[in-house]
């Protein structure tokens, strides 16, 4: 699927700038232009990729250390200028753009949710957010936030890929290491689903293309993304349980949203040298899914690589209605409450964030 990417706030350009080199280290080419939007100069001026300084007049280049009014302000003054930086890019190659952004900060929470919207109005092509939600030990700022701006994403986006960032940092990662590591996974898992729809070795029938990912993303709410490998035998019919054993640990241990498993819809995209990809083996991994996830609607394919391993890439959509969500949003509202915050007190439940889907 080609996409342009718009970073917003310091972790949105970081992580769109780690998407665009994996891509082009790949050769993938995917990602038809990258963009980082932010308040802050010094983080713009640390990345490679294109940039737009906002906000200048009102915080002097400095970010708005964590308020996240005051970054959807901005971004709606600054809207037409960035919509214009884009013209040349929102292409009409492009299928999709993707907004990313850290939920729990200000520029990226604030604006991410608004420039969805902004982008929305103009194109037709598909606006999704990709947004990163604070670790369980981050502050209470960040998840009180992190809980209004999923709200506003979820609900402007065509869908909002989640992020926790407990899901895939390591144990013994320092904050910045852990940023990295989880970076990497970010671009490395969501790099893979964008190409996914882009093969073109082996074109078949049952080589995934765009449209399934553009499908399995229609419903709208909240999605995740999780992957799986493991070596493969060069005879497909010993790849069976292979098959089957990457799903499952694509599903139940490597979901970017964890322990949300429920879904209205799913796409399972089984990538590897299609001569060891077993027919049978992707049928039965494919009905796994559909009972795990309880989702009718579970779309499949191959994405063909070069390679002596198999892959499961699993994304799921609709996942809004799982305790996993209720609980974060119990998480805000505390942070909120703490925060001497919300003056309304449904702000947080979830029951209002089904409402809104
Ligand atoms: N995964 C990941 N999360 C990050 C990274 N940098 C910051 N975060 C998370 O993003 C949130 C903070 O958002 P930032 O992007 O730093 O904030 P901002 O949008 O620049 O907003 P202001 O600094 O308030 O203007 C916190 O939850 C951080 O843990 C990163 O490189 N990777
Ligand atoms: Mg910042």
């Amino acid at each position: 699927m080609k996409v342009v990417l718009i970073g917003v706030g310091q972790a949105g350009g970081k992580i769109t700038q780690s998407l665009a080199k994996f891509d082009y280290e790949m050769g993938f080419e995917a990602v038809r232009g990258a963009l980082a939007v932010n308040t802050a100069r010094p983080d713009l001026q640390e990345l490679d990729i294109d940039t737009v300084l906002i906000g200048q007049d009102r915080v002097k280049g400095h970010g708005v250390g964590g308020d996240n009014e005051l970054g959807a302000e901005i971004m709606q003054e600054n809207a037409t200028e960035i919509l214009d930086e884009l013209d040349g890019r929102i292409t009409t190659e492009a299928e999709a753009v993707v907004v990313v952004a850290g939920l729990g900060g200000g520029t990226g929470s604030g604006g991410a949710p608004m420039l969805a919207r902004e982008l929305k109005r103009i194109h037709e092509k598909p606006v999704y957010v990709l947004g990163v939600l604070p670790g369980k030990d981050e502050g209470g700022l960040y998840q009180a936030n992190a809980g209004r701006s999923l709200k506003t994403a979820a609900r402007e986006a065509d869908s909002l890929l989640l992020v926790d960032n407990d899901a895939w940092r390591g144990s013994g990662d320092s904050v910045a290491a852990g940023y990295e590591r989880i970076n990497d996974a970010i671009s490395q898992r969501v790099g893979l689903l964008l190409a996914s729809g882009e093969a073109v070795d082996g074109v078949g029938e049952s080589v995934v293309d765009s449209s399934e990912i553009i499908n399995t993303l229609r419903g709208g709410g909240i999605s995740s993304i999780g992957y799986a490998s493991a070596q493969a035998s060069e005879d497909p019919g010993e790849n069976v349980n292979t098959i089957t054993s990457v799903t499952r640990n694509a599903l139940l241990t490597s979901m970017s949203l964890p322990n949300a498993v429920e879904a209205e819809s799913a796409l399972l995209v089984i990538a590897g040298d299609p001569e060891r990809i077993s027919r049978k083996g992707v049928e039965r991994a494919r009905r796994w899914v559909e009972d795990e996830t309880g989702s009718m609607e579970v779309r499949g394919g191959d994405f063909p690589l070069g390679s002596d391993k198999l892959a499961a890439l699993v994304v799921l959509s609709g996942v809004e209605r799982s305790a996993r969500v209720d609980q974060f949003m119990e998480r805000a509202n505390e942070a909120a409450k703490s925060q001497g915050g919300t003056t309304d007190p449904d702000e947080f439940t979830n029951d209002d964030l089904d409402n809104l889907l």
